[in-house]
């Protein structure tokens, strides 16, 4: 049985172990530019297998919160080299997670102030994050605009180009955020989804922009350093299924023979409960379907794990675990879930924005 600290092939990366750090918004990168302290805090962290970066939007239009990083101007690739470069050094692995937010995201944050797009134009009941006068403000989103079918091209073209970027940035591979309600999310789920052209109605229909997304990058950048993000019931910024489990058969059946590195799945409620009472969903299922369909990724888990539930998982037949939250209290947590040392606690109040409180200073144990 694989233990949390055996290393691992996922596609083209080599991990030096099975713990990876979940994607984890943070808010530190002023102007969409990542920071020296935003370096600093990665690099603590670099211990991990894989460090999955917080998501990074592709576009301006893409963009959704402030402060958060972008993937699309010379400045913003110039300041993720050096992130790259120093978890590097520090003998870490680190792709970026590649984010259109689609309608969660605010007039005051897109171009020329213009409404957020969609697939269908339905306001989400979620919230977005402003940073006013230095202070996270949790402010309602905007209603959206529902994307032209001529745009569609524009919006997978725009996700090649970052996938290119990443590669110039340094960054060992990108992952695709399709999770948690945001834009390819949007287009998969019924919810959200009311389209009548090529892109809404039939499940193959809601899964062709995800499919041509990761298509186009894989073409770019080579499948074995690509991976990607799900969540298939999470109840996240307001968008849910009518019936996710052949939605997400067929997804994963399209993802088979792409020669993915991985295939990360967030099962249940994100930062919620694993289980939700009224919506089942057979993960075991699903992976099932993506290795028929010839996928040989690495097949990461991700919501709520602990050691224990973790090294279960590996029994089970994951390969990776995911973890989050415990990523930014810990900076040394694949250490400690080694020598089953305690957990630092999250302060929620330092979460989103902000400087080096409840970012860079979170202590490891003492050597
Ligand atoms: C928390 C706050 C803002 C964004 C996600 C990118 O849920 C996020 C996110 C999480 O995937």
């Amino acid at each position: 049985m694989p233990f949390l600290s055996d290393p691992i092939q996922a596609g083209d990366l080599h991990l030096a172990n099975r713990i990876a750090m979940a994607p984890l918004t943070r808010n530190r990168s002023p102007n969409a530019v990542p920071t020296d302290l935003v370096a600093t805090y990665y690099t603590q962290r670099a211990s991990a297998g894989l460090i999955i970066s917080e998501a990074t939007a592709i576009s301006h239009q893409g963009q959704g919160y402030a402060d958060v990083p972008g993937l699309y101007a010379p400045e913003q690739i110039a300041g993720w080299k050096k992130v790259t470069a120093s978890v590097h050094a520090a003998g870490g692995k680190i792709v970026v997670q590649l984010w259109h937010v689609g309608r969660v995201s605010h007039t005051a944050l897109q171009p020329g102030n213009g409404a957020p797009v969609a697939p269908s134009a339905i306001q989400a009941k979620t919230k977005t994050v402003l940073i006013q006068d230095g202070v996270p403000t949790f402010t309602e989103t905007s209603v959206p605009r529902a994307l032209e079918l001529a745009e569609i091209p524009g919006i997978v073209a725009d996700y090649r180009r970052a996938a290119r970027a990443a590669i110039e940035a340094g960054f060992d591979g990108v992952e695709v955020h399709a999770a948690n309600g945001y834009l390819i999310d949007q287009f998969l789920k019924t919810g959200a989804n009311h389209r009548t052209d090529a892109y809404g109605g039939s499940i193959e229909n809601r899964a062709r922009l995800l499919v041509e997304v990761v298509t186009a990058i894989t073409q770019e950048i080579g499948g074995g350093r690509t991976g990607i993000r799900l969540s298939p019931v999470t109840p996240a910024n307001d968008v849910v299924d009518a019936d996710p489990q052949p939605l997400f058969d067929h997804v994963v059946r399209q993802l088979g023979p792409l020669g993915l590195a991985y295939i990360h799945v967030i099962e249940g409620a994100t930062g919620g409960p694993r289980e939700i009472p009224d919506r089942p969903f057979d993960y075991a299922a699903l992976k099932a379907a993506y290795r028929a369909a010839g996928g040989q990724g690495a097949w990461m888990v991700n919501n709520a794990y602990d050691k224990a539930l973790a090294e279960q998982a590996l029994a089970n037949g994951a390969d990776i675990v995911a973890f989050g939250r415990p990523f930014i209290a810990n900076p040394d947590l694949v250490d400690r879930l080694e020598h089953g040392a305690p957990l630092n606690q999250v302060n929620r109040a330092t979460l989103y924005g902000g400087g080096a409180e409840g970012y860079t200073d979170y202590p490891a144990l003492a050597a």
